[in-house]
């Protein structure tokens, strides 16, 4: 069974669970404590972030980084059902998109979510062990109000632009893909904030739908 390495609450690993469940392969988890994970996962991939996806199988990589190309071996080892069936112009927006959410959209929730939770929302756990890890991220990744501010604003940005184009449908062409998951997984930590559950209803709808199209539990505020 293939093993996939995560940090439990981390919404890459989100999208890689979102992917595996989209595809119907059965997989386990292996749960990683954050510090202590990049000794493990360095050696494997050369990088520390999580996902990794373990495959298991032979004649196939023994670990495989990075939420994105997590996704394409999925798709080119098990093909059906295709994360990018879509025409081959279309293609490219769907791969666009990813990135955007990837490397801006995922981080600004990030910093707007570990806000929260060491603030206005510190009592969903006030545990010593949980603000620690939260002090831990918000250092790890220099958070601070300024930086906060700017994150919410491109959060603002964005999400005009997925009401009028995700809001009743999909991001790319008329079927599920990639963008969708993607979307799904890297904006599903606002599901905590009730600023966004207030503001933007539409967009739970959205991650809710996706995440029951891929059989997969929903995120924490949703379930
Ligand atoms: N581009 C990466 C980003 C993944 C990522 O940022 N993972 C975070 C957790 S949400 C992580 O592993 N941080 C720990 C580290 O960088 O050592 C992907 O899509 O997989």
């Amino acid at each position: 069974m293939m093993l996939l390495l995560q940090f439990s609450t981390s919404h890459y690993c989100r999208k890689a669970r979102l992917a595996l469940g989209y595809k119907g392969i059965p997989y386990e988890v292996e749960n990683l404590v954050p510090g202590l994970h990049a000794l493990k996962v360095k050696p494997l991939t050369g990088t520390t972030t999580l996902p990794v996806l373990m495959p298991q199988l032979s004649d196939q990589p023994e670990a495989i980084g990075d939420s994105t190309r997590i996704l394409d071996w999925l798709d080119h080892t098990h093909p059906t059902p295709g994360l990018l069936d879509l025409e081959p112009d279309l293609q490219p927006q769907a791969h666009l998109l990813e990135d955007w959410l990837d490397e801006s959209i995922g981080v600004a929730a990030r910093f707007v979510y570990y806000d929260y939770r060491a603030g206005e929302g510190k009592a969903i756990d006030p545990s010593w062990m949980s603000q620690a890890v939260i002090r831990v991220v918000r250092r790890q990744y220099g958070m601070n109000a300024a930086r906060v501010a700017l994150a919410a604003d491109r959060l603002a940005i964005a999400l005009v632009w997925l009401e009028a184009n995700w809001g009743s449908g999909y991001l790319v062409g008329d079927r599920l893909t990639r963008a969708d998951l993607t979307a799904a997984a890297l904006l599903s930590p606002l599901a905590l904030l009730p600023h966004y559950r207030q503001q933007h209803p539409w967009l739970f709808d959205r991650i809710a739908a996706v995440h029951e199209h891929c059989g997969e539990p929903l995120p924490p505020g949703l379930s």
